[in-house]
């Protein structure tokens, strides 16, 4: 199996696969090339017959994932979060992936990072680790199915909570919603995650997977009509071609508050 990659280490051992997101440098933000490690490996443990992958920071890392690379958001005019973009292929690469995803959680995790390990099949998360989807606070747009992808999992009120507040949120809050399904010390984080797994990987993989891709089927089943579609997609056009807009991409690297004057 491949594993030479420069922004992730990836291993299989009895049929569980490991990827570490391994850019402390950048506090493993989503790149288009991390997002690239992360899919080339999954693709790599698809042909060596991997029947659950487990996606996790290095152990005791101070920030899981710092969300998307804001260095990369266009700030001239185009879509920053469209159908093509990494972050959306990654997400589509998870939940399409014929075994089941673990996202094993230490540290702060941000914005895009949050759908990432929401669009995992579970998450198991150290006690002190935080949530918080920042697309209000960065004054970035965010599509609709990456909302959808937060309403399947959170519900609601917790959904509206996070997004509207863009406040990290301790793991506590996602447990009790049934988002995280453990909650544990880091120091126990590693055998409770490998123990999870190990059930999963001891039952038919054929099963396992017809399973996740019918919950996955289920999960997506009310769709919008185009013309519901297209107004959106309007509504988000004029976001990210406004000034707020570059104000909030403007502010993080300025290291400043955002001041959104509403247009
Ligand atoms: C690029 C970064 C990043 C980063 N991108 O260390 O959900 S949406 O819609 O908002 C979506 C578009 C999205 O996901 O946007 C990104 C959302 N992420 C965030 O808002 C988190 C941004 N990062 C932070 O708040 C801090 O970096 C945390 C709290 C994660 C860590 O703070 P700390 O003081 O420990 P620094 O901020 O000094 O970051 C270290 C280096 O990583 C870069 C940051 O610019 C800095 O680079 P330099 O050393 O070159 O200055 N960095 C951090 N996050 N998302 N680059």
């Amino acid at each position: 199996m491949k594993t030479d990659y420069t922004l992730v280490d990836a291993s299989v051992a009895n049929s569980i696969g490991l990827i570490t997101l391994n850019n402390p440098q950048k506090h493993n933000a989503l790149s288009r090339d991390l997002i690239h490690d992360i899919c080339a490996a999954l693709e790599s443990m698809r042909s060596e017959e991997v029947r659950v992958v487990i996606l996790r920071a290095p152990a005791g890392a101070k920030v899981f994932s710092a969300g998307h690379d804001i260095r990369e958001l266009p700030t001239n005019g185009r879509d920053p979060l469209t159908y093509n973009d990494p972050l959306r292929l990654l997400v589509r690469t998870i939940e399409h992936f014929p075994s089941p995803v673990i996202a094993m959680v230490e540290g702060s995790v941000w914005g895009g990072a949050c759908e990432l390990v929401m669009s995992c099949d579970l998450i198991i998360a150290g006690e002190d680790s935080t949530f918080a989807i920042t697309t209000a606070k960065l004054g970035v747009p965010y599509n609709i199915s990456g909302i959808q992808n937060f309403l399947n999992t959170g519900g609601m009120p917790l959904c509206k909570e996070m997004l509207f507040t863009a406040q990290p949120l301790g793991v506590e809050r996602l447990l009790e919603r049934g988002i995280v399904s453990h909650a544990v010390p880091r120091e126990k984080l590693e055998a409770v995650t490998l123990d999870l797994a190990g059930k999963i990987a001891k039952n038919s993989p054929l099963v396992v997977s017809l399973l996740k891709e019918e919950l996955r089927l289920l999960s997506i089943s009310h769709n919008l009509g185009p013309e519901t579609f297209e107004r959106v997609q309007s509504m988000r056009r004029q976001i990210y071609d406004s000034a707020d807009y570059q104000e909030g991409i403007r502010s993080f690297f300025e290291r400043r508050a955002p001041q959104f004057q509403g247009r």
